[in-house]
């Protein structure tokens, strides 16, 4: 199969958009897709300053290489879980994909690199603190969100980052939107949105210029653009819904060229029109007393209360 703007031999076969490119004209048009998505939803501009959490793995390396080869103003943050530094069966995972986010950066003079250790900085990584609250039941996935989403949220008011951009593609998305409408979860429908506005004073515009792009298209990129990423999962995703969800679309997908793409974007169109407008209007947040980042509960938030709980069972050790 040859590209469609060149006579050279094409690498990717978008099937969706009947577009097939050769190494040179597919970054090209990848990069032009995440400058169109950032413009459509107005995302930032070049005067925002851009964190982007980076994790090691191909989608959000490649949302950093893009936003630097557009020129934004684009820093890293990587949060070292601490996954697979003491617990069995995750040997090293955030060792590993920490070392690929370390060499990425290196390679990127002129941009800042920002790391947080939750084990150095906490005393706990996300497993231990997963194992202490769950009682060593189930997966550490909601304490980890929750985690990253505060640690994240920390660094961007404390360093004046204006917008903290994520490598959500369009498989994640759409995956997330099947989730919550199989069980109705309107609350989170309502806040699923290539952009979420700063509420207010102390939480940073979060965006996902990625959201667009298939799973796939982010790997070529990163793999014609030379980028080194971590190939394996995190350990803690097996079996996870969301993968079972990822699937269900493939499925239709592979039937039903672009249907993924059609089911996402209708979604937004949908929400452009109000339907599904955020439910019980906007609530009340307060400084956490601890920390000073919103919560809707007076008093602490439920970062700060997560290490309090620590600090208690440290306590009550004899
Ligand atoms: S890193 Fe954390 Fe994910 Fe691993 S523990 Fe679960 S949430 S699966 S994106
Ligand atoms: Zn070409
Ligand atoms: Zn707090």
């Amino acid at each position: 199969m040859r590209c469609r703007k060149c006579d050279r031999q094409a690498v990717i076969n978008m099937r969706q958009h009947k577009l097939a490119l050769c190494e040179v004209h597919y970054p090209e048009w990848f990069i032009l897709q995440v400058q169109r998505t950032i413009e459509k939803y107005h995302m930032f501009g070049y005067d925002d300053r851009v964190l982007v959490a980076v994790s090691g793995g191909k989608d959000s390396l490649s949302l950093w290489d893009v936003l630097l080869r557009l020129g934004y103003q684009a820093d890293g943050l990587y949060i070292d879980l601490g996954i697979g530094r003491s617990d069995s069966g995750a040997a090293g995972y955030s060792a590993a994909s920490r070392e690929k986010a370390e060499r990425f950066a290196s390679q990127r003079s002129g941009a800042r690199f920002i790391v947080v250790d939750l084990w150095a900085e906490y005393g706990e990584t996300v497993p231990e603190v997963a194992k202490r609250v769950h009682r060593g039941r189930g997966r550490p996935c909601s304490v980890c969100g929750l985690i990253k989403r505060h640690v994240m949220n920390r660094v961007a008011r404390e360093d004046n980052y204006t917008v903290l951009a994520t490598g959500h593609n369009l498989d994640d998305e759409a995956a997330t939107l099947l989730g919550n409408l199989l069980h109705w979860q309107i609350g989170y429908i309502a806040r699923q949105a290539p952009v979420l506005l700063a509420s207010g004073d102390g939480f940073a515009r979060k965006v996902k210029p990625l959201c667009r792009l298939y799973e796939r298209e982010t790997a070529a990129y990163a793999l014609l653009s030379g980028i080194d990423y971590i190939y394996d999962e995190c350990p803690y995703a097996v079996g996870a819904t969301s993968l079972y969800h990822k699937e269900l679309l493939n499925r239709l997908e592979e039937e039903s060229p672009g249907a993924k793409l059609q089911f996402y974007l209708g979604f937004l169109r949908a929400r452009e029109t109000g339907l599904f407008c955020e439910q019980g209007g906007a609530v009340e947040l307060h400084p956490c007393i601890n920390c000073g980042q919103p919560t809707s509960a007076p008093g602490l938030c439920t970062f700060c209360r997560l290490w309090k709980s620590q600090k208690e069972s440290a306590d009550d050790r004899p």
